[in-house]
């Protein structure tokens, strides 16, 4: 999947970033539960029942120097018999994590957290630039290219699911010449 960020698009991504930060920040002070979700699986799918989820190519923008904010996308796909709710997730990373979801509104893309993304049977979602994506906020290390980080998926009536997301630079088509 190739995707390309125009300057322009880039500027009213990171706009974007840092207003949404900024109200992340003061809705933090108020949810200071956060729950820490160790539990560890082996693989990239929970075995369910009949079938089980999967995830595949999952990646982490490698965002600028001194940013705190970046997004992970993924593909979801339930070969399960039953729906499932992704409502949440982590990763040792960053201080917490949201499913955001992509919108424009007069012409510019903007973004609101959604409570939950909803993964019929035998359906496949995509979190992907413009779509759905994971808001990782309070990155606690600068993120290198091509290294891998755990993120690990909380649904509502699925088991948790652990994937690896590669860190992939927003700039690096612009690298091919
Ligand atoms: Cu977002």
């Amino acid at each position: 999947m190739k995707i390309f960020f125009s300057g322009r698009y880039l500027g009213i991504f990171l706009i974007v970033v840092l207003a949404t930060s900024s109200q992340a920040i003061n809705a933090s002070k108020q949810d200071d539960m956060g729950g820490h979700h160790a539990h560890s699986h082996g693989d990239y799918s929970a075995h369910d029942g009949v079938g089980q989820l999967a995830v595949s190519d999952g990646y982490i923008r490698k965002m600028p120097p001194g940013q705190k904010v970046t997004a992970a996308f993924m593909i979801l796909q339930n070969f399960t018999d039953r729906a499932c709710r992704v409502i949440g997730a982590s990763t040792d990373i960053a201080d917490r994590v949201e499913i955001h979801k992509h919108f424009y509104q007069n012409g510019v893309m903007s973004m609101r957290p959604v409570e939950g993304v909803e993964l019929a049977p035998g359906k496949k979602v995509s979190f992907e630039p413009g779509g759905y994506h994971l808001m990782l906020f309070g990155l606690k290390r600068e993120l290198d290219e091509d290294e891998q980080h755990r993120v690990t998926l909380i649904f509502d009536r699925c088991p948790e699911l652990p994937f690896d997301a590669k860190v992939r630079s927003i700039f690096h088509n612009k690298h091919q010449h």
